[in-house]
């Protein structure tokens, strides 16, 4: 049995999706007997209703410098960012503020606030993304964030009066130490501002592949109320994004300093109504991502006995879930096109699916391309006319298996 990772109870797995490889862990040929695997299970803590895994990979298998991820590839990503910028700015005193980000990436935040000379700082472990955010000016500190890196920064730079965070706090088990750094870190009045997906749409659109290595919570207002709670601290309002499918920003300070929005209250109540604090959701959840696994498989395996090529479109860190719990091979998917340098000409983790440029993607275009990149589905749409116009179909499974017309 484990315990929880905030409230120490003991906790089961509602669902287990099997061995599974590092959802990043993009490799050569050469390196297919060395590749790492854990055991990927999901469990909820009945007792402070937060959802985790039960188990992670170290830290440093994730987060190094060949970390494949940067923020910047996606162009509507970009001006989610600028907008994210632009709201913290509201929170930021007139003079002279200081705002750290926690897992700055290549830097499509801060680099707003380096734009407009602003005292910021970023914390990033890992060391390629993060020169990719020196180059663009921003100050980053190479390092994972928890409550030594926070009493460093303070020692250095004195405290801030914002800390934002997109699409991190949710990897990092030890969010004690996380919560007590930014509790050192703030000043007095100080807000943190952090982005992640929300587990209400992850239920919702049965988006099991947001459930991988690097995603260890999966937070909803009540989970991060209780969390923060034990510090000290309070959501002071929330703001759901359209963002990785569905995310959720929360304005986190410290209890009573802030006026807390009528937002809150009403969030409370829609998890109830969701059923977010109640394990049958979970049961269920499971029911229906195994009922997708089933027909996503027999979708590809009828397309593929028709002779048709299906192609894998974006490869995600998602992708690596569904590759590798739907049981989908390189018979199935000839390959996956991605813009990313360095992924391309590796395979795809653990279900070995070759990954080729983009550029690819159209010489000839495929019979079918199967969307990883379901969040970006706008943004891709508006870029691929030519394939629909050819005759191509898109395959999406996100919020249920279905070619598109
Ligand atoms: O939480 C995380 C989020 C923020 O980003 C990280 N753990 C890792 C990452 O997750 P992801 O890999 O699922 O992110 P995306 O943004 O859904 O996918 C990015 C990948 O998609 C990149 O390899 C680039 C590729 N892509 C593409 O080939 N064509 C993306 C777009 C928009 C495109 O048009
Ligand atoms: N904020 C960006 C990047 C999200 S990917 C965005 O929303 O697009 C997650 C990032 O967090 C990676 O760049 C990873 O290296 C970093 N990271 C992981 N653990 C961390 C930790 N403990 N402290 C700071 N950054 C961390």
């Amino acid at each position: 049995m484990k315990a929880c990772l905030i409230c120490g109870s003991p906790i089961e797995a509602f669902q287990s999706f099997g061995s599974m490889p590092l959802a990043n862990g993009f490799l050569t040929a050469e390196d297919f007997d060395r590749e790492y695997f854990f055991d990927l299970r999901v469990g909820f803590c009945s007792k402070c209703s937060m959802v985790q895994l039960l188990e992670q990979p170290p830290r440093e298998k994730m987060f190094h410098d060949q970390y494949p991820f940067f923020s910047s590839t996606s162009r509507l990503q970009a001006i989610h960012f600028e907008r994210f910028a632009e709201d913290a700015g509201r929170y930021l005193p007139p003079d002279d503020p200081f705002v750290v980000e926690i897992g700055s990436n290549d830097g499509i935040l801060l680099r707003h606030f380096a734009k407009a000379g602003r005292r910021h700082l970023g914390v990033e472990p890992s060391a390629g993304v993060a020169a990719a955010a020196r180059e663009r000016g921003v100050r980053t500190m190479p390092a994972f964030f928890e409550k030594d890196t926070a009493r460093r920064i303070v020692e250095e730079n004195g405290r801030a009066d914002a800390v934002l965070a997109a699409n991190v706090l949710c990897h990092i088990p030890y969010f004690h130490s996380v919560a007590e750094g930014i509790d050192l870190l703030l000043s007095h009045r100080g807000v943190f501002l952090f982005e992640d997906p929300y587990l209400g749409d992850i239920i919702e659109k049965t988006s099991y592949d947001q459930i991988y290595d690097e995603h260890v919570f999966f937070f909803s207002l009540h989970s991060v109320q209780h969390a923060f709670g034990l510090h000290g601290m309070e959501v002071i309002d929330l703001w759901p994004q359209k963002t990785h499918g569905g995310s959720m920003r929360y304005g986190i300070a410290r209890r009573g300093v802030h006026p807390v929005s009528d937002a809150v209250r009403a969030w409370f109540n829609k998890e109830k109504e969701l059923g977010l604090d109640n394990p049958e959701t979970y049961a269920r959840f499971r029911e229906r991502c195994e009922e997708s696994r089933r027909r996503l498989k027999e979708l590809l395996t009828a397309i593929r006995r028709e002779g048709r090529r299906v192609v894998g479109y974006a490869a995600t860190s998602k992708s690596t879930t569904v590759t590798n719990y739907c049981g989908l091979t390189p018979d199935l998917i000839e390959g996956i096109s991605d813009t990313t340098p360095v992924k391309q000409g590796k395979y795809s983790p653990g279900a070995h699916i070759p990954v080729f440029p983009y550029e690819k993607f159209s010489s000839p275009y495929p019979d079918y391309a199967l969307l990883f990149g379901w969040n970006h589905k706008d943004e891709i749409m508006a870029k691929e006319e030519s394939f629909a116009k050819a005759g191509g179909k898109w395959i999406v499974y996100v919020p249920r298996v279905e070619v598109l017309a």
